[in-house]
């Protein structure tokens, strides 16, 4: 690791706090170039230590930047990886209070709960099909805190991603009556559609995401649990949404989730 550990616990508070005051920062690899993956990552499980310290309650893991969509508007090739707690968490329908948030964009999720632990390395697509309970559909809502979305990998990881609000549907539909690679997903802004992908865009195939999720988890003595909420990332690329908007996502055979932003 190249920063200190007064260093990682600061930046933490800095991005926390912008989160937590809706206000954004400039990218903290500008002050700090030498800032290396490990650290990258140290600053987000400070972030997820202070939410817990608080009372928050860990009720997920998401995988970001995972469908080329995503890479491309990013300009990044890599995907990483984030954690969800209970206050990120919105119910179908819900109206989001927009000045709560930065600049938030959606994007449309499948989402994966499983009925075992899946633990790396060596988690492969087949695990993750045969530890999968159900799937959903989801929106994500991402709020980066770096100013105008500009940041590079290793910001974006200590800025947990991004991860701001997420959503699920309510049906729990089993992998049996469902082909996540040539599923549809259909993603309306104001009842206009705005964003159209097959759930292959995700690495070929969702479970790919969730397997190297729980390979990066498996790295640091973690695992995914039976019962989290597992984001797979972003099946298109992300739609940013005013005061106003209602977006709305239907996932052939899987079904659909709404939100409003007040
Ligand atoms: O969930 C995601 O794909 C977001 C990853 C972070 C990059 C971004 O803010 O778009
Ligand atoms: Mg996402």
């Amino acid at each position: 690791m190249a920063l200190a550990t007064k260093t990682i616990h600061d930046l933490a508070e800095h991005l926390e706090n912008c989160e937590l005051q809706a206000k954004d920062t400039v990218k903290i690899t500008d002050a700090h170039p030498d800032m290396d993956w490990q650290d990258a990552y140290a600053i987000q499980d400070a972030i997820r230590q202070r939410k817990l310290a608080r009372g928050a309650r860990l009720v997920g893991f998401k995988a970001g930047l995972t469908s080329h969509a995503k890479m491309k508007q990013m300009g990044v090739d890599t995907p990483c990886f984030g954690f969800l707690v209970d206050q990120f968490a919105a119910n179908d329908g819900d109206v989001i209070a927009h000045n709560s948030l930065i600049h938030p964009k959606v994007e449309p999720e499948i989402v994966f709960v499983l009925k075992h632990e899946l633990r790396g390395p060596g988690c492969h697509i087949g695990a993750v099909l045969a530890a999968t309970d159900f799937v959903m559909p989801g929106f994500e809502v991402i709020d980066s805190r770096y100013r105008d979305f500009k940041f590079d990998l290793k910001s974006v990881i200590a800025d947990n991603t991004s991860a701001a609000r997420f959503v699920v549907g309510g049906v729990a539909t089993p992998l049996q009556a469902v082909d996540l690679r040539t599923v549809g997903v259909v993603m309306a802004k104001n009842g206009e559609n705005v964003a159209l992908a097959a759930g292959a865009a995700v690495l070929g195939h969702p479970a790919a995401a969730v397997a190297m999720l729980a390979n990066h988890l498996g790295q640091r003595g973690e695992s995914l649990p039976a019962g989290a909420v597992i984001l797979s990332g972003g099946v298109t690329e992300a739609v940013a949404v005013a005061p106003g908007d209602h977006v709305s996502l239907r996932i052939q055979d899987i079904g659909r989730v709404s939100l409003r932003f007040g």
